[in-house]
């Protein structure tokens, strides 16, 4: 007997109007700052992806190694049967190395880019015949609750949150979505989290300063976003990428420096900058092992496990949830 396929979808997204104040309560900021969940429209996923295939950028292509080496050290520990959650899911590339691991029940997928979800979690339950695939799409930096499919209440529920996105958080915030993740799980449950490590600042530098420019290009679709989707007149070539690490907070930081004093309208609302003020749009945090630890620990986790790649450039930690 061939089992079919059971895919579910389960729109959560908030209507563009949070995009605009949000957009406008960034660039009224003192220190301008935009929040870079807004990178990925279907343009940004694709530079996105890109960015993930440059030479420079190592994070994606050291977790997958580690994946492919450890994926079945990791499932041992997560046990069968469960269900997993994965936040910011994406191509969901390095899942499918998990999936085939761990054999789990069901697989929720979250992302708050729709059509990239939901071809890859289509795909997903397309060639995982019986795996039941409920894919919500929610900005998962907020409380969300998970879809009512059949039994998920009774599974020991893992989150899986590759890519060190959690880096793109402050350490407050980080505390704060791990509480919330922990919430979610419940009692038992468990979370396996990617975690770019700390390293040295020319390698992390030239990640974030690919030779291509195709990081610089991921940078400026804000703007171009924010043109398209919100009638702003932002001139492209009158702001340029700037990313460095600034090492007390170990963190990326990327702006967009405008290149001149300016006056940018959107959707009717007048935006000003002077020559060299920049626009924060993204940190990525780089952990130590045990700087990451504390962070869990503080958030209701007990460190359970974590693995590296032999050039230790990144770190999985398996999590769970204290007693
Ligand atoms: C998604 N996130 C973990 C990436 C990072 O490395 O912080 C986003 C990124 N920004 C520039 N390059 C990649």
């Amino acid at each position: 007997m061939t089992r079919s396929a059971v895919f579910s979808f389960h729109d959560r997204l908030p209507d563009t109007g949070s995009f605009f104040d949000d957009v406008i309560a960034g660039l009224s900021l003192p220190r301008k700052a935009l929040p870079p969940k807004y990178f990925y429209d279907e343009r940004g996923c694709e530079l996105f992806e890109a960015i993930c295939g440059t030479p420079e950028y190592y994070p994606t292509r050291a977790e997958t190694v580690l994946m492919q080496e450890r994926a079945g050290a990791m499932a041992r520990r997560l046990g069968s049967r469960c269900a997993l959650i994965e936040y910011g899911s994406g191509s969901a590339r390095k899942t499918r190395i998990l999936l085939d691991a761990l054999a789990p029940v069901a697989y929720v997928p979250i992302d708050i880019a729709r059509e990239q979800l939901k071809s890859a979690a289509s795909e997903i339950a397309r060639d995982y015949p019986g795996l039941e695939v409920a894919a919500v799409c929610a900005d998962y930096s907020r409380p969300l609750a998970l879809p009512e499919i059949d039994g998920l209440d009774a599974r020991r529920k893992i989150v899986y949150f590759p890519g060190s996105t959690v880096g793109n958080l402050t350490p407050a915030e980080a505390a704060s979505f791990l509480g919330n993740v922990r919430n979610l799980v419940g009692p038992g449950g468990g979370l396996l989290i990617g975690v770019d490590l700390r390293k040295d600042a020319a390698l992390l530098n030239a990640a974030y300063n690919d030779r291509q420019g195709v990081t610089a290009e991921f940078n400026l679709n804000l703007l171009a976003r924010i043109n398209r989707e919100l009638g702003a007149d932002f001139d492209l070539a009158a702001f340029r990428h700037q990313a460095f690490y600034n090492e007390p907070p170990g963190r990326i930081e990327m702006h967009l420096l405008s290149l001149r004093r300016q006056r940018v309208r959107i959707s009717g609302r007048a935006i000003r900058f002077r020559a060299g003020e920049t626009i924060h749009t993204e940190n990525s945090y780089k952990y130590s092992v045990t700087g990451f630890q504390t962070l869990a620990r503080g958030a209701g986790f007990d460190p359970v496990k974590w693995w590296t790649d032999a050039k230790r450039l990144f770190a999985v930690h398996y999590l769970e949830v204290q007693r």
